[in-house]
């Protein structure tokens, strides 16, 4: 065991010895070409990743600028210190590969980093700004898919364009630049996030933003700029010790932000580049006309089983999600979902296995050696409730079907909300609505007819439409009773 600490730092110079960790020796240090708002994890092990390996394919000048939105310089730091260089776990049931990614040449940090951020994004030679911001990030209007105009921080960046602190705020202020500048040429949007049509709802966001601030500006958007969709999937985990002391042990280097994540990757992507991409066509990725049907497989089945794992746990205590799918009835409730509430509201092209593809879930999920943790993914649960159980259930509703799995997976949100799990521990609930969520269980006094009439009441959730049915309200009612008399552990037994 090394001790990281003593051991050089991970830089650029130190690659012709890290020959083993590269994807190919071969590199050419491109140009910048895109802009990543959203530099977590999740970019690095992921399009980051993609986009090395298309470089190594075909070249281009497609190196990334990544950009924290809250301001997190000790992020910037710590990469721009390595020179953007950072390593990528993968950890397999078969032990641990790290791999140095080079594509990474910039990091800034919104809001001190303005003015490099705008020169970058003014600059013709970026043709594509990809964003992962989580779903809150983009400051929609869930009733209407507009922006939100009552969100302070839309209102402040409407009040201030030359100071925007939202995504859709410098967005805006950016391709107003572009329009406006040498070539009068826009980039390409594209956003990378867990939302049904993420391209449109994006778009739908920025050109509402627009239209507030400049309507020509917002008929020029409308006409110019491309919003693909995209499906992204690779489970991604948040970085520990464990990752940094791998990399010192693997490489005899310091690396000081590290990224942990499984063997599988998938990308689909919607081909609309009218500036050029990398060419990630030939390293693995999707390019397809229409991606809405892989993105809803991967919303329901992934997402809204992780979902439903991740509040089923917390209440019941499995901290992770490999020791949540080993108990065996959770892992047949979790198959059961996937297989018949699921599955079923799934229009796939012929050649789409669903079941295989429930199947590499499971085992995707039993993947010892991830650690990911169920807090993680039970955070934000009013952003991601929506598209992942409640658009399903929706479904299911309008085929005249029937959903006590997914029903009970909203439930257990219900009772997670609460704060404590069924043996009184307890936890943080982390999400924009925290507080008012918070405020409306509590005042149910663990009563789960009255916890279910005062979340049901929460609009940015639960549209009027949904809560209105009397099938909905009572397949809540019945699992919330269920998670009320028996706990979690008890109602995954009695829901088989
Ligand atoms: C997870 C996702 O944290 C979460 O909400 O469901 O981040 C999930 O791991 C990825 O979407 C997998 O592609």
């Amino acid at each position: 065991m090394s001790s990281a600490a003593t051991l050089p730092r991970l830089v650029r110079h130190a690659l012709p010895a890290l020959q083993t960790h590269l994807l190919s020796p071969q590199w050419r240090e491109p140009r910048i070409g895109i802009v990543h708002l959203g530099i977590g994890n999740f970019h690095r092990a992921h399009q980051a990743l993609y986009t090395e390996e298309a470089m190594l394919a075909a070249g281009g000048d497609w190196g990334i600028c990544g950009v924290t939105l809250q301001g997190d310089v000790g992020k910037r730091d710590a990469l721009m210190a390595q020179q953007g260089l950072y390593s990528v776990v993968e950890r397999g049931p078969h032990g641990a590969k790290v791999t140095v990614v080079r594509a990474l040449r910039e990091v800034l940090a919104m809001p001190h980093d303005r003015t490099a951020l705008f020169a970058r994004l003014a600059d013709p030679l970026i043709r594509i700004v990809s964003l992962t911001v989580t779903e809150k990030g983009y400051c929609r209007d869930p009733k209407t898919g507009e922006v939100a105009l009552d969100d302070p921080a839309v209102a402040h960046d409407l009040a201030h364009p030359l100071e925007p602190r939202t995504v859709p705020g410098i967005l805006v202020a950016a391709l107003r630049e572009r329009r406006d500048g040498a070539n009068g040429e826009p980039f390409t949007v594209l956003s990378c996030d867990n939302l049904a049509h993420n391209g449109a709802a994006l778009r739908q966001v920025v050109c509402s933003f627009a239209q507030q601030a400049d309507p020509e500006l917002a008929d020029w958007i409308a006409a110019r700029v491309a919003f693909p969709s995209t499906m992204v999937d690779r489970i991604v985990p948040a970085t520990t010790e464990a990752e940094r002391t791998t990399v010192a042990d693997t490489t005899g280097y310091q690396d000081a932000a590290p990224v942990p994540c499984e063997p599988f990757r998938q990308w689909v992507i919607e081909d609309r580049f009218p500036g050029g991409r990398p060419a990630w066509d030939a390293v693995g990725a999707q390019l397809v006309v229409d991606v809405t049907p892989f993105e809803l497989a991967k919303l329901r089945m992934l997402n809204g089983t992780h979902s439903t794992l991740a509040y089923l746990s917390m209440l019941g205590g499995f901290d992770t999600i490999d020791a949540a799918v080993s108990h065996p009835a959770m892992r047949n409730l979790i198959h059961a979902m996937m297989t018949q509430e699921i599955a079923p509201t799934l229009t796939m092209p012929a050649s789409f296995d669903v079941l295989a593809y429930r199947d590499a879930l499971l085992e995707r999920y039993a993947n010892p050696a991830l650690k990911h943790r169920c807090a993680q993914i039970a955070m934000d649960g009013s952003q991601k409730i929506p598209p992942r159980l409640l658009a399903t259930i929706a479904a299911r509703i309008d085929a005249g079907q029937t959903f006590t799995r997914l029903a009970l997976a909203v439930a257990a949100w219900m009772m997670f909300l609460q704060a404590h799990a069924d043996d009184g521990m307890r936890y943080e609930i982390s999400d924009p609505l925290a507080s008012r969520l918070q405020a409306l269980a509590a005042s149910a006094h663990g009563e789960p007819q009255a916890l279910m009439d005062a979340l049901l009441s929460v609009r940015e959730v639960f549209p009027a439409n949904l809560t209105d049915l009397p099938e909905f309200r009572k397949a809540l009612q019945h699992a919330l009773q269920l998670l009320h008399e028996k706990g979690a552990r008890g109602a995954i037994a009695a829901s088989l």
